[in-house]
């Protein structure tokens, strides 16, 4: 089947599709008792993201039960980390724990070629998800991912999340020639993972950059816009000049406009924060928007559900859009209140 037939690729081209289509970001996650089986026969984290047999299938859970437009390639960001040599765990109920990049040496010593590599397995998901796609769910397109350098060096630098990550925004201001090594490491090691991922069947490309918000504008246009912007032109210098690219600074604000005009994306995710209609507004016409329900509202359901999805329908109706969350699916989340949603988009 042809790309032309996939709605969530037409609206990444510019198409005002109606009703629009619909993935939710972590639609594969804890929420489903089906994750939870495959989870507990994985063992840890890491070892189901480079189990391509069970990465495959988790990727593909929520289709069957919801035939959402895309599918996103079941990883995370900290892979790439991970495929540099930092050592990583996710510990239960704690979140990912890295060994903290504090100095020179340790910046210095990390891998930034062979990431590709090493992350073989993810790509091997992705080939599996992709051939399936092509059989099965032929409507359906499949995203693959990487976290932005800013909010993955975040992580690097500080070891953890669950904070403010207080060590990765000061080394930025007091060491800005070794945070920005940082950032150029990673910025080589994701072009490569992310050009792999699309060798291996991805069709879009999601950057997510979930603390984009955390810097003041001089610093967000520093350390989230220009590294990001680079990402783009070197992914662009080897894929079609029109390949489908999304990037997510979340909690950006007003500065969202000025992301999404420089960095090169064909769409921009607004989170929970962001009033819809604003966007509309103020974001290039020829720049898709992809959100931004409030996760809680999922999670409450009902009349307050339908009223929310409602009004974003209507704040986004005659622009290219693709319904989404304006975050990640929690745990908590009825899986029928999912069902619900699907509904109600789907009859715009
Ligand atoms: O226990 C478990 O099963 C692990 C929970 C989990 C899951 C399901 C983690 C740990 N990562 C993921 C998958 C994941 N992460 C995907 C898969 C595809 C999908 O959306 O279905 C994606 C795209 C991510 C991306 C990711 N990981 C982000 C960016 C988006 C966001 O949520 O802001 C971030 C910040 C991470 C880091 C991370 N990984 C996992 C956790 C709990 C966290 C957050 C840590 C923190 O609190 O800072």
């Amino acid at each position: 089947m042809d790309q032309a037939d996939k709605p969530f690729l037409r609206t990444l081209a510019g198409e005002a599709v109606w009703p629009p289509p619909i993935w939710l970001m972590r639609q594969a996650g804890r929420y489903l008792p089906e994750y939870r089986d495959v989870r507990a026969q994985a063992g840890d984290f890491i070892s189901l993201c480079t189990n391509p047999e069970l990465a495959a299938e988790v990727t593909l859970q929520p289709l069957r039960r919801y035939g959402f437009d895309a599918a996103i390639l079941f990883s995370d960001i900290l892979m790439v980390p991970w495929a540099m040599g930092q050592p990583l765990r996710f510990a239960e109920g704690e979140g990912p724990l890295l060994e903290p990049l504090r100095d020179a040496a340790a910046i210095n010593g990390l891998w930034t070629a062979g990431v590709a590599e090493r992350a073989a397995p993810i790509l091997e998901t992705v080939a599996r998800v992709r051939s399936f796609l092509d059989v099965q769910h032929q409507r359906t397109a499949l995203i693959g991912f990487a976290g932005s350098p800013w909010t993955v060096a975040c992580y690097m630098v500080e070891g953890r999340g669950g904070g403010e990550f207080a060590h990765a925004r000061r080394m930025a201001y007091g060491d800005p020639a070794l945070f920005g090594r940082l950032i150029r490491s990673l910025t080589d090691a994701t072009a490569e993972y992310l050009l792999a991922q699309v060798a291996a069947g991805a069709e879009a490309l999601m950057l997510f950059d979930s603390w984009a918000g955390l810097l003041p504008p001089s610093q967000f246009r520093r350390w989230v816009i220009e590294p990001t912007a680079e990402l783009v032109r070197r992914l662009r210098k080897q894929l079609p000049h029109d390949f489908p690219l999304i990037g997510f600074p979340r909690l950006a604000g007003p500065l969202l406009v000025e992301y999404a005009q420089r960095v090169g994306v064909q769409a921009v995710g607004m989170d929970t924060a962001m009033d819809p209609r604003w966007a509309a507004a103020n974001v290039p016409q020829g720049i898709a928007l992809q959100g931004n329900l409030d996760p809680q509202a999922l999670v409450s359901g009902g009349a307050a559900l339908e009223a929310e999805a409602r009004s974003l329908l209507a704040a986004m109706r005659g622009r290219p859009f693709i319904f989404n969350l304006g975050h990640g699916i929690v745990p908590p989340t009825p899986p029928e209140h999912v069902a619900a949603l699907v509904r109600l988009v789907r009859t715009g």
